[in-house]
């Protein structure tokens, strides 16, 4: 039986390894939203192909359809999917705590992962002279400082609980899952972050989580 529009999965371009990808999983999952995902090689610069620079224009995945409409940046999608589809909530209710779960989420999705894409290490390889050591070096430094960064925020208090804010996971547990993720993946281990380590450990026990890892993927290379 064909789905009817209402049913059909949302189509989201995406990659096993990446990050920003692996927050739309979990919310979608979170969610119970159905899902496609079409798989682009980042690896194999299939980002680059005029044909996907078309529906992103930054060569960057995820990219969401929404009623025809391409969408992209995840923060900027996870707020699409809150609005649309907004039980169970990944924001707080409260004006203060919605700004203390965007704040720890940002400092994830502007302030670190950024800078470890490959655009970026494409760009330090070829222009500034880095080799596989400076690479390794630069993506511990920015892994490290982005966890870090969240667990003095988190231990700060101000709302910390099972989770990053209470004791649901909200928006900024999925951008803090994804960045451990991404140290993992590169085999990168930062020190002393024992809140986020709770955290996160509570996150990976949940199956939104756990069957987002990039190693469940249909495009994990194994
Ligand atoms: N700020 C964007 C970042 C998107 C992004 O850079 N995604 C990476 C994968 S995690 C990508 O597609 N990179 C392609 C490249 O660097 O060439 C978001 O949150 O969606």
């Amino acid at each position: 039986m064909t789905p009817s529009p209402e049913e059909a999965p949302l189509e989201i371009y995406g990659f096993w390894r990446s990050q920003a990808m692996y927050r739309l999983r979990v919310a979608l999952k979170l969610k119970g939203v159905a899902y496609a995902e079409i798989p682009v090689n980042l690896d194999g610069g299939e980002q680059d192909t005029p044909e996907f620079r078309r529906i992103s224009p930054m060569g960057s995945v995820p990219a969401l359809i929404a009623d025809g409409t391409a969408l992209t940046q995840s923060l900027a999608i996870l707020e699409w999917l809150e609005e649309t589809h907004p039980e169970p909530p990944l924001l707080p209710a409260d004006p203060l705590g919605r700004a203390r779960v965007r704040s720890i989420a940002s400092v994830v999705v502007a302030d670190s992962h950024p800078l470890i894409v490959p655009r970026v290490k494409r760009y330090l390889t070829e222009h500034a002279g880095f080799d596989a050591a400076r690479w390794k070096a630069w993506q511990t430094y920015f892994f490290t400082a982005g966890l870090q960064g969240v667990e003095a925020r988190l231990a700060a208090g101000g709302g910390t609980g099972c989770f990053c804010h209470g004791d649901k996971p909200t928006i900024a547990d999925i951008c803090l899952a994804g960045l451990a993720a991404g140290a993992k993946t590169f085999g990168i281990a930062v020190a002393d972050v024992p809140t986020v380590d709770r955290i996160v450990d509570a996150c990976l026990a949940l199956p939104a989580f756990d069957a987002s890892r990039a190693d469940r993927q249909a495009d994990f290379p194994g």
